[in-house]
């Protein structure tokens, strides 16, 4: 990987950006005692329970790497933010994967009971669009192209058609081309639409809207590969959520399929393909060649 890679301090980086995400998101959402107050309890709990904030990261990074700004790209941060927690709320109820445990504290729907937080995903996945539309609009990219980026991205060609592959494929032989079909669905849509939306904030050609949506498509894909490979040798104390499911599910992933060596070998390949599709913007990519490098090794 690239030297810029190492001389870049990610660690302040996602720091700083992090804390910016926080602040806007706590101004966009409706305060906690607002009426009725138990949703916007229940959606704040999850939105600040603790997540690693590696979307808007992404969104702002690549903004950046598009000569934009960190304060135009913020709403669209904070609204894929808003759409992936929903996704988590919604992925720990009963009726799915039935998690008591994510970002470290009880699911929403063990706090505030089932309704509660079935309403607070509902409420949080609407709040995206509220989110999104007080974006800057630039002149290639208008707010219905932002608006229609992010709908299709959670919608049922992508996040919703990979949840529901995953629903049907447990308990069942997946290949390896079923399981891509599944995490480029339920894992890399989302992280792509982050990148691209970050560039729509900064104005971007086509030709950097391009590289963007090769390299969120590459890191969503080693995202997820390395997710599966972390759920077998990590602890939920680490990972903040139960270790150990896609085992206990006997759900495919790639180290059940292809086996831990030959995993780590293939989110190193998307990882270095994320890295290629950086070459236009030069020293501007540092923060995302760096996210993508700390991706690939992250242990949580
Ligand atoms: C719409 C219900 C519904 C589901 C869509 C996104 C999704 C499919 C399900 C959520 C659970 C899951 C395993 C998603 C895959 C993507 C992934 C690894 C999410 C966890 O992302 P992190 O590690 O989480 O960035 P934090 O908590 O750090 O933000």
């Amino acid at each position: 990987m690239s030297r810029n890679t190492h001389a870049f301090d990610l660690a302040r980086y996602l720091d700083a950006r992090t804390a910016t995400v926080n602040r806007a998101l706590d101004r966009f959402l409706p305060k906690a005692a607002a009426k009725p107050a138990t949703i916007h309890r229940a959606m704040r709990y999850s939105l600040f329970a603790g997540g690693k904030r590696m979307r808007p990261a992404l969104v702002l990074a690549a903004a950046e790497a598009c000569d934009g700004n960190v304060p135009n790209a913020l709403p669209a941060a904070c609204a894929v933010e808003c759409i992936h927690t929903y996704s988590l709320i919604h992925d720990d109820l009963p009726s799915m994967d039935n998690d008591d445990f994510r970002r470290g504290k009880p699911t929403s729907h063990k706090v505030f009971g089932e309704g509660i937080a079935i309403l607070a995903g509902d409420a949080l996945l609407t709040q995206a669009f509220e989110i999104l539309v007080q974006a800057k609009p630039t002149a290639r990219y208008p707010h219905h192209t932002l608006v229609l980026e992010l709908a299709r991205a959670s919608g049922s060609l992508q996040l919703i058609a990979g949840q529901v592959a995953d629903l049907e494929s447990e308990d069942k032989a997946t290949s390896l081309p079923q399981l891509r079909y599944i995490h480029e669905r339920k894992t890399s849509a989302l992280l792509c639409c982050s990148a691209r939306l970050g560039g729509m904030t900064a104005n971007c050609t086509p030709t950097q809207l391009r590289a963007l949506t090769s390299f969120g498509y590459h890191i969503g894909l080693a995202f997820q590969v390395i997710d599966d490979i972390l759920d077998v040798t990590q602890t939920s104390e680490k990972l903040g959520k139960t270790a150990g499911k896609d085992v206990a599910a006997q759900k495919a992933t790639y180290p059940s399929i292809v086996g831990l060596e030959k995993s780590r070998k293939i989110a190193a390949q998307l990882t270095a393909k994320a890295f290629a599709a950086l070459q236009p913007f030069k020293r501007k990519a540092a923060a995302l060649q760096a996210l993508a490098h700390h991706l690939l090794h992250r242990d949580n």
